[in-house]
């Protein structure tokens, strides 16, 4: 009798544990059911100049300030290419401009021949269970031709950097580089309705985990924004960088030729027409604009039924410089142009002091598939940033790696910045003490050790820069 109460007793127990495991392996077999959300904002052109990453005193950032107080702030976080496309393509795909053979504006993702087999991140949770909306510049071309099944729902209509734009407006170099008090609301701006679609999307309730992309167009230029943001900052008070032009002194003869962007007003133009303060006001007064549009965003996410199970990462596609090496916008392999902000909150992460590790914009993809628990994709090139989400102490080896233009490249670590330009050419800064980049020390034999050490991270093996044959035509006939 005891014998087969024992016997009944343990195969009961032997019908629990074997139904536990069950429960068990459907929980991690139904990942999405239970994943969280993913919140995507992405910004267009924002370099360092927001409160948590301390790039320009008194600039006016609370909400993104909040955001990075109550995640992860990655404090020394560089894009992959510093031009939105390329930069953009990285991201959405997981994999460097070395492998998808983007170095400038150019080639959509889908006209990338090393991109036909790689999922875009959007791609890659839809299939995984997740209702992925879109909205603004997300891919610098939108989700079209091939891509346009990645999203499920758009949160408005791709509306460009000039909406609106004022008519019959003289510019001082081009319609791109314009600025100044325009519109009179919020109301009339792209980002500040695509900000109230996204808010109103988020109190709605899905049936499976959503994956929702909020692109801002601000700060990119024309830096037009509605007067009151530009009232925030007084132009005649703004501090302005030390940009000493004996800095150029030291650098190697060629790199020149990679910052000659024409769109962009030179250093000496813009001081020559004494427009540096008024452009740097209207710089300011876009990232407080794009911040407010970040704001709407948030707080709706917060009084949403989804505020405790969303996953926020928050990133611009590369820096900006206003006068900063005598250089004015993007391309440029100093930390001005590359690096740029990248804030991660979300369920389980707690929060910390910044990290100070390099992480790159490559990381994102990874990091997002760990945090939901979804299937690793191997083709990804970036690595997960968990780890520094548990301790932002938590080493990290790996540089982060930028590119532009073909065979020109930026390695930067914890302490230090490498270039290497195509012909050899180096810089090297020591940023442990010159955050401004102010000293080349490559060649010096005192830094041999350390130049040496960074440049075993060098991309070897790349893929020669891919034109349509669009571009190439146009080429030609140029
Ligand atoms: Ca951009
Ligand atoms: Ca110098």
């Amino acid at each position: 009798m005891v014998i087969k109460k024992a016997t009944r007793f343990f195969a009961t127990l032997a019908l629990l544990v074997l139904l536990a495991n069950v429960v068990n392996a459907a929980q991690q077999l139904d990942g999405p059911a239970t994943s969280p959300n993913v919140l995507l904002i992405c910004i267009d052109d924002l370099n360092d100049w927001t409160g948590f990453l301390g790039g320009y005193p008194g600039v006016v950032t609370p909400n993104m300030d909040a955001l990075a107080a109550r995640g992860r702030n990655f404090a020394n976080a560089h894009c992959n290419v510093p031009v939105c496309s390329a930069s953009r393509a990285s991201v959405m795909s997981g994999v460097a401009a070395t492998t998808h053979g983007s170095y400038e504006i150019g080639p959509k993702y889908d006209d990338l021949p090393a991109l036909n087999n790689i999922p875009t991140l959007q791609r890659y949770f839809k299939d995984n269970g997740y209702y992925t909306l879109s909205g603004g510049k997300v891919l610098h071309h939108g989700f079209s031709g091939r891509l346009a099944g990645d999203i499920d729902r758009s949160l408005g209509r791709k509306k460009g950097p000039n909406s609106p734009k004022p008519l019959n407006r003289p510019s001082d170099w081009s319609r791109a580089w314009d600025w100044g008090e325009y519109p009179e609301a919020d109301a009339e701006m792209a980002d500040y309705q695509l900000a109230k679609n996204a808010a109103a999307a988020l109190q709605e309730t899905f049936d499976k985990p959503f994956f929702m992309s909020v692109g801002f167009f601000r700060p990119h230029v024309p830096l037009y924004a509605p007067p009151k943001w530009f009232d925030l900052y007084d132009a005649s008070q703004l501090a302005l960088p030390n940009n000493p032009k004996s800095d150029l002194d030291d650098l190697p003869n060629n790199f020149l030729g990679i910052n000659d962007y024409a769109v962009a007003p030179t250093h000496a133009e813009v001081v020559q027409h004494g427009k540096q303060r008024s452009l740097t006001q209207a710089y300011l007064a876009n990232v407080s604009f794009a911040d407010h549009c970040v704001g709407i965003v948030l707080d709706a996410l917060e009084s949403s039924p989804h505020a405790e199970n969303t996953v926020v990462v928050l990133w611009s596609d590369h820096g900006f410089h206003l006068g900063e090496k005598q250089h004015w916008a993007k391309r440029t392999l100093w930390e001005e142009s590359t690096r740029v902000p990248l804030l991660i909150s979300g369920p389980g992460i707690k929060p910390g002091e910044p990290c100070q590790q390099p992480a790159s914009l490559l990381d994102i993809y990874p990091t997002l598939i760990d945090l939901c628990k979804l299937p690793k994709n191997a083709r990804l090139e970036g690595l997960s940033l968990v780890p520094q989400l548990q301790d932002p102490a938590s080493e990290r080896d790996r540089p982060a790696i930028t590119s532009s233009y073909y065979g020109n490249h930026s390695i930067r670590s914890k302490d230090w910045r490498l270039i290497v330009y195509e012909d050899g050419a180096k810089e090297l800064y020591d940023h442990r003490n010159d955050p401004d980049e102010f000293n080349n020390l490559a060649g010096n034999p005192e830094y041999k050790v350390i130049q040496d050490r960074l440049l075993k991270w060098l991309p070897t093996k790349t893929t020669p820069e891919f034109k349509t044959k669009s571009e190439r035509s146009r080429k030609r006939s140029k």
